[in-house]
């Protein structure tokens, strides 16, 4: 592939033709990680998301604001919690080995949010970071060395907010309605006063955020540059450096559509696409209904359940996606990786059947959401099912059962008969 070239130059003509690497177009399925000041708050208005628990703050009278004058008081700000975030049950390998037993192939940990508090080691760009302040460690060094070491299948990927809200050093970059830095909190204490960590530089481009992008890249070798928000940046030059650093290594990366240039694959967020896209797409989401960063205002039974998140799975891989969720559920199925999509895609054909495929060289997957009716799962279209072909159910233990099939001449319908199968005897719940 296209990651396999040498001599990556900073043009945006040369760098668009990176494309996702194969390893992270099989792997389908992705485990993605909100974690940071954010978590301890941990709250949100249903509907809205935990992480952004400081931006709301700055709303006067805002769902978030009452909650934060009712549970902590006016006296405390954001930075405040930074104290809070202890993180004294971190284990990294537990980490990756629940993972890894979710069936994740990849993980992406959100080194810095919008927030701008780094869990990774910031040098001297800034101090704002989990090494300089509260716990003192380098989280994404500790998790990063243990998946390397502990499960060097499990490809590792760093989140990245281009812009952060409140930087003094942002201000001039200013994105959208985002002030960068020229907002007071709502309690009207001067967020130039309370945000903790931050240096002296001259430009926040030059000396925090491409130093950042360059050292996850290059020390870190992070394999996912997964940019949020875009507005201004230097990736054109980050990309030349982050490519040739990982050819040098044997190693294949890619980037996101959200560092603003040379994008490899789209990200769209708690949405999925109605057909199958034949450009690289990954859908994330958390298990949460709303929320990336963790909620406390959100009750157990709101979580999406197994069923959900593996019908969620199997709906993006039949269209070409990849599935990058929040937090570790249990999936399990050789009809997912290293699958390719079907084209036509099963959407097209029968909506109402919720029937997904999806094909490898050798096997034509036939995935249904619903338990058959009657015995039988019929297939409204030719699918490339011939004489002599073995149609089998696929068992969670690894047996495998032949099922009668027969194929009607006029219409072309594919029956399945699966009335003498563990499918029909109930053994599978739905
Ligand atoms: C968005 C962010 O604003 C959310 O908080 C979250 O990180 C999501 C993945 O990207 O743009």
């Amino acid at each position: 592939t296209s990651s396999l070239i040498e001599n990556w130059t900073p043009d945006p003509k040369v760098l668009s033709i990176h494309e996702t690497p194969s390893w992270w177009n099989k792997a389908k399925f992705g485990i993605f990680i909100h974690w940071g000041i954010y978590s301890y708050p941990a709250w949100a208005p249903s509907g809205t998301y935990a992480e952004w628990y400081d931006w709301d703050l700055h709303s006067p009278d805002s769902p978030t604001w009452n909650h934060h004058l009712e549970t902590f008081g006016k006296d405390v700000v954001y930075d405040n919690f930074i104290a809070n975030f202890t993180a004294a049950k971190f284990n990294a390998s537990e980490w990756v080995d629940l993972f890894d037993k979710a069936g994740a192939k990849y993980f992406v940990f959100v080194s810095k949010h919008h927030d701008g508090f780094a869990l990774f080691d910031t040098g001297n760009t800034t101090h704002r970071s989990s090494v300089h302040l509260g716990p003192k460690r380098d989280f994404l060094s500790e998790l990063l060395d243990t998946a390397k070491r502990e499960r060097p299948n499990l490809h590792r990927g760093t989140y990245y907010s281009l812009p952060e809200w409140y930087n003094p050093d942002y201000a001039k970059y200013g994105f959208g309605s985002w002030p960068g830095g020229l907002a007071h909190n709502a309690f009207n204490i001067s967020e130039l006063e309370s945000y903790t960590g931050r240096l002296a530089i001259d430009d926040y481009l030059t000396d925090v955020q491409l130093p950042h992008m360059l050292d996850l890249a290059l020390k870190y070798e992070t394999e996912i540059m997964w940019c949020d928000i875009g507005g201004s940046n230097r990736t054109i030059e980050f990309a030349a450096q982050f490519y040739d650093h990982a050819f040098k290594n044997g190693r294949q990366v890619t980037i996101n559509n959200r560092c603003g240039a040379v994008p490899d694959f789209d990200t769209p967020e708690y949405a999925t696409f109605g057909s199958t896209q034949t450009q690289p797409w990954e859908s994330s989401e958390g298990m949460d209904p709303f929320s990336y960063g963790l909620n406390l205002a959100t009750q157990a039974n709101q979580y999406k359940n197994g069923t959900t998140i593996i019908q969620t799975l199997v709906d993006i891989v039949s269209k070409n996606g990849n599935f990058l969720l929040d937090v570790g559920p249990t999936a399990e199925g050789d009809c997912i990786y290293d699958t390719e999509y079907w084209f036509p895609s099963s959407q097209e054909l029968q909506p109402e059947q919720s029937i997904r495929f999806t094909t490898t060289p050798k096997t034509f997957c036939i995935i249904t959401f619903s338990r058959p009716q009657n015995g039988q799962v019929a297939i409204q279209k030719r699918v490339p099912i011939l004489q002599g072909d073995e149609i089998r159910l696929l068992d969670p233990d690894g047996k495998r059962h032949a099922l009668k099939w027969s194929v009607d001449n006029e219409s072309g319908q594919l029956i399945i008969d699966v009335s003498e199968s563990e499918l029909a005897s109930g053994r599978y719940s739905w």
